[in-house]
């Protein structure tokens, strides 16, 4: 059976179901109960330690999570293909950049890299039987590991539905530049049953809020690979040692810095931006906003890297709404509310300017979603400002 994203339109949301996240002070919710927030011991805070390591001690100590650091094997292994794939694309004999000649869903011309990262994710997901249902950008519907491509859904022994971007940042790829891959995990809908009947309302397990992930991630392939994860308590960023193979702990529990004096968004588009953020990036500019700093402007124009450096290095990284696309061009559920999870973990906040976007449910898989994301009291500032307005 196949389902079309306009179909998804008008599918009723399945309830949702919460989990215990640790969401910043500023939007604590009464309703995220149902999950245990996993507990982490000293393996897990050591550098050093190899992500393979730090999923046993995990799986260990959190048994519930047992399936789930089984499918972020998977997900390893991937990263470690895509970065050795965009690394070795550049080379005459690859025969990898430039277009497929497709345009995917959403209008935008395919890269080769992108059907390949696509393919090399699902593959490695594929066989860890442990996923029901399988959201990506590069497809148009979501569709069902274990049977043959889109042929929609549903494996009953499922205990999770992954969603991704394969190739975040593709435009770039062929540069050179920093590419990253995204994935966010939601548990599956124990209620699905199998018969045809109720498959529409188990495919709303991929229109899930940002609040149900149990786990978000992303691969950067840069002058490193990186691998940053989040089960729900507290951000872990790993570093692919190449000689060994294996990705090792570099970056315990990471805290964004509560402010800073960066700002990376598309500047081409300042002129149809809304208004409260005009004024706050003005003020910014010249040093007269809520910290009197003077920010400088960092952006790479790829969502993977531009965040990886928001969460180290502190400030704001956003794709606000405009004029033209009040929603801004970045995807709410396999970008947005993944990396949302992943900076609100890590002590940041992630807003429309309006609203959390760990909140919005989404209506339809591709759905985009305006966004600003990073430090506390920056993303506050912008925030204050639009409610002032
Ligand atoms: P890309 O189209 O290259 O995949 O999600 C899409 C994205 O890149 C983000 O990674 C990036 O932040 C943004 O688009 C860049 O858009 P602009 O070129 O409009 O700045």
């Amino acid at each position: 059976m196949k389902f079309s994203v306009s179909a998804l339109a008008f599918i009723p949301l399945a309830t949702a179901f919460s989990v215990n996240h640790r969401p910043s002070a500023a939007f604590t919710k009464s309703a995220l109960s149902a999950h245990k927030t996993p507990v982490f011991d000293e393996v897990c805070e050591t550098t050093g330690v190899t992500l393979t390591r730090f999923m046993n001690e995990v799986a260990l100590l959190n048994p519930e999570l047992q399936e789930l650091t089984v499918l972020f094997g998977g997900i390893e292994t991937a990263c470690k293909a895509l970065s050795n794939l965009v690394k070795r694309s550049q080379l005459p004999s690859s025969d990898t950049l430039g277009y497929q000649g497709e345009v995917n869903i959403q209008g935008e011309d395919q890269k080769k890299l992108d059907v390949i990262s696509n393919d090399v994710l699902k593959r490695a997901l594929r066989f860890t039987g442990r996923l029901g249902v399988l959201a990506s950008e590069e497809e148009d519907d979501p569709v069902d590991l274990m049977t043959s491509e889109k042929e929609v859904l549903l494996d009953d022994t499922g205990k999770y539905v992954a969603v991704f971007d394969p190739l975040d940042g593709s435009s770039n790829v062929d540069a050179g530049i920093p590419t990253g891959t995204i994935i966010g995990i939601y548990e599956h809908d124990d209620e699905c049953a199998t018969d045809e009947a109720d498959q529409d309302a188990c495919l709303t397990n991929t229109l899930r809020s940002g609040d149900n992930l149990v786990a978000a991630a992303y691969c950067l392939y840069s002058s490193s690979c990186f691998f940053t994860i989040t089960l729900g308590n507290g951000v872990y960023g790993f570093t692919l040692d190449e000689q060994i193979g294996e990705f090792v702990l570099s970056n315990p529990d990471i805290k964004i810095p509560e402010e800073s004096s960066i700002y990376s968004m598309n500047e081409a588009n300042y002129n149809m931006w809304d208004e409260p953020l005009k004024k706050v990036v003005n003020g910014w500019r010249d040093g007269t906003g809520k910290s009197g700093k003077k920010f400088s402007s960092r952006y790479i124009g790829a969502m993977v890297g531009d965040v990886h450096r928001t969460l180290l290095y502190g400030g704001v990284f956003g794709y606000p709404g405009d004029t033209k696309n009040p929603n801004g061009k970045l995807r709410l559920l396999y970008e947005g509310a993944p990396m949302s999870f992943i900076m609100e973990q890590a002590g940041g906040l992630a807003s429309t300017g309006t609203k959390r976007v760990m909140e919005i449910v989404p209506d339809i898989v591709h759905q985009r979603v305006p966004i600003v994301m990073g430090s506390k009291n920056d993303i506050q500032e912008i925030i204050d400002a639009y409610a002032e307005a």
